[in-house]
């Protein structure tokens, strides 16, 4: 399905505005339309990895969907004024995945979608790890993992305490959650009975050298989250709608922080990179390009 412009879609893009002129984005998109989007970003994605020659397609491809539920449905937030107070926050734990980030910034129009081009080249603004000092819309430096959570915890504090009504949102990996510090954010965040932070865990059982299960086994996930005093909910992580209904219950929880284990396939949507830990952080070569966009179209 060919996707229709951001104005078609009824979202809001401006070309330069002061903060309290800008618009805040919004669409009016149907699920069709964001899971356009959704292919559009993978394209992107394969795209941009390939023309750098390094990158990690794997972890961008399986958080796509959850990505595109929140900026393109859920998020309040003013791509022409990226520092907008009153915005909900997105916190990229797994700064890996940027890519991924990148193209959705620019697809909201936080800048050109011609630059995402320029990915890992010297003097771009989109390096191949999130950097807040020079991206517009990146809110936290990232790469390192496991401090996520904590940055997102003293956003979500920050908020509280100045009365703003803005979320946070922070996407970990499954793999990154053998950080210790995940756990020690995690058990502040409850004990501060933070309900304006909803997590979201890409769960793609896999992160660098392979199975989580292989290398540090996460089981029973659910249960830990619980028994640190999260609520939790689990579901598919490639059902934009399935998605939506979760962020929308994690809204309505008080009184304490809420995760969703959002189940997914690293490499989601190119057949030779689904499940395949060789496309966690290698770039696919002009022929594997190639074939990924034919299956993209
Ligand atoms: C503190 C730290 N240790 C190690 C790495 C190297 N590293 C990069 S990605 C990755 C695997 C992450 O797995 P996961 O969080 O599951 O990401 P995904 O599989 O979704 O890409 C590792 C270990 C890192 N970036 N930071």
């Amino acid at each position: 399905m060919a996707m229709k412009s951001l104005p078609e879609m009824g979202g809001s893009k401006s070309t330069s505005a002061t903060s309290a002129e800008a618009e805040v984005f919004s669409l009016s998109a149907s699920v069709a339309e964001m899971e356009a989007m959704a292919k559009k970003l993978r394209r992107h994605i394969v795209t941009m990895i390939g023309k750098a020659g390094s990158g990690h397609p794997g972890g961008s491809l399986s958080a796509v969907e959850i990505l595109t539920a929140l900026y393109f449905k859920l998020m309040r937030h003013k791509p022409q004024d990226p520092q907008w107070p009153d915005r909900d926050r997105f916190i990229l734990s797994k700064g890996h995945a940027a890519p991924l980030l990148y193209a959705v910034l620019a697809e909201c129009g936080y800048f050109p979608v011609e630059e995402l081009a320029t990915l890992r080249q010297m003097d771009s603004r989109l390096q191949g790890h999130t950097d807040r000092t020079i991206t517009p819309g990146v809110e936290m430096s990232s790469g390192s993992l496991g401090q996520g959570l904590s940055f997102a915890l003293g956003a979500a504090l920050a908020g509280r305490i100045d009365e703003q009504g803005y979320r946070v949102y922070v996407l970990l990996g499954d793999g990154e959650c053998n950080e210790g510090q995940v756990w020690e954010a995690a058990m502040a965040t409850s004990h501060y009975n933070v309900d304006n932070l909803t997590a979201v865990v890409d769960n793609n059982g896999q992160q660098i050298d392979g199975w989580n299960c292989d290398v540090m086994g996460l089981d029973p996930f659910a249960g830990k989250w619980q028994a640190f005093g999260w609520k939790v909910i689990e579901v598919d992580g490639h059902s934009i709608p399935r998605l939506l209904e979760a962020f929308k219950e994690a809204q309505k929880v008080k009184g304490q922080p809420t995760v969703i284990i959002a189940h997914t396939v690293k490499g989601k949507g190119v057949s030779f990179m689904e499940n395949n830990p060789d496309f966690h952080g290698t770039a696919p070569n002009t022929m594997e390009l190639e074939l990924a966009l034919k299956e993209l179209e």
